[in-house]
């Protein structure tokens, strides 16, 4: 038996729209994040299991700062020396040519850093008698042909799978490899993706932290995976609980004078969205002030953001699209306002290219 403790697309960066600056000045979101991958450390060391393997998108860019590594590098250590690690590179960790956890790293080295595995290439590894497949991120054609080239693995890697759902803050870069190619194998557990979603033959272990409010319904955690001698693969969810991300709308016909505020009880540590959905006169006859002191100061939310949509004014304003949309939510609303389905490939090229 191999016990696995799996993690998937951090994202660690210094700044974040939904957070605000600790005491120590770091982001509490970054800190949510730390604290996302401690428990998950935690829980390694208690479970006791084999290997701790990170899936990708350790950092959001591939120069972070010293503080970001050793953030990380910091939260990790308590595995070294008792459980070895793994780490997949995203896109979000390399250019092809530099990657962000190789860069010269001094912490790395005080690290021991036989104890951390980097994969910057397709490689085949065995822990404990399981065959481990690990497929960093490349193109997709490279990957389906490495799935093609093996067989009965568990895979572990860094890509897109066309059909698998993104979360509504993602763009997708490329269509993905097709779900087939996981039939032969064992079972494929992915980062990239940052919606968790799993099937009989392939899982993404989604993000620790909510980006947006897209996310807010969906559950944010790690995975604890048992290979049995036999190669049956079992799976177990561990939710991080992490903030929540409420979101009201007001409407001016139903709540003309937003009764609902009077009715919360208790918003402690969440990340708070009002929108307001009326004439510009009726959004302006409310306090706004007297609605944030209500929500942060006395109903103890971490952060309030307000909005304002007019209805029926334009037809540029659509209810299907607002701040929690994604790219391509945004690009197929307008190719087909304009008639002009046929652009949206084209529309997704460049978004890509820029972004
Ligand atoms: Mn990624």
């Amino acid at each position: 038996m191999l016990d696995v403790v799996a993690i998937a697309d951090t994202h660690l960066k210094s700044t974040e729209k939904y957070g605000k600056p600790n005491a120590d000045g770091t982001n509490s979101r970054l800190q949510d994040k730390i604290d996302a991958i401690d428990k998950a450390v935690k829980y390694a060391l208690k479970e006791d299991v084999d290997l701790f393997v990170h899936l990708g998108d350790v950092y959001d860019k591939i120069n972070p700062s010293e503080f970001l590594r050793s953030k990380f590098l910091n939260t990790i250590k308590p595995l070294i020396g008792k459980i070895p690690i793994i780490i997949v590179i995203g896109n979000h960790d390399t250019d092809e040519n530099v990657f962000s956890l190789m860069a010269d790293d001094v912490l790395l080295d005080t690290l021991q850093s036989d104890d951390i595995m980097i994969f910057e290439e397709p490689s085949e590894i065995e822990v404990e008698g399981v065959e481990f497949l690990i497929l960093p991120w490349k193109k997709d054609e490279i990957i389906e042909k490495e799935l093609k080239a093996h067989k009965n693995k568990i895979v572990l890697g860094h890509f897109g799978v066309d059909g698998a759902l993104a979360s509504g803050s993602e763009f997708v870069l490329s269509k993905g490899v097709s779900q087939r190619l996981f039939e032969r194998h064992l079972y494929t557990f992915l980062g990239h993706y940052h919606r968790y979603q799993h099937t009989n033959n392939f899982m993404y272990v989604g993000s620790v932290a909510r980006a947006d409010f897209g996310e807010r319904n969906d559950p944010k955690g790690f995975v604890h995976f048992k290979v049995s001698d036999k190669n049956k693969v079992k799976t177990k969810f561990i939710d991080v609980k992490d903030r929540n991300f409420f979101q009201y709308t007001v409407s001016e016909e139903d709540d003309h004078s937003f009764d609902a505020l009077y009715e919360w009880e208790d918003l402690e540590g969440d990340i708070v969205k009002i929108i307001f959905h009326g004439s510009e006169e009726w959004y302006l006859s409310f306090n706004l002030s007297e609605i944030r002191h209500k929500v942060l100061d006395v109903l103890g939310a971490h952060r309030i953001f307000i909005d304002h949509k007019k209805p029926g004014i334009s037809k540029d304003l659509s209810m299907d699209i607002d701040l929690s949309s994604n790219w391509r939510e945004g690009l197929e609303y307008y190719t087909n306002k304009k008639n002009r389905k046929d652009m949206l490939d084209l529309g997704e090229k460049i978004i890509n290219e820029v972004l």
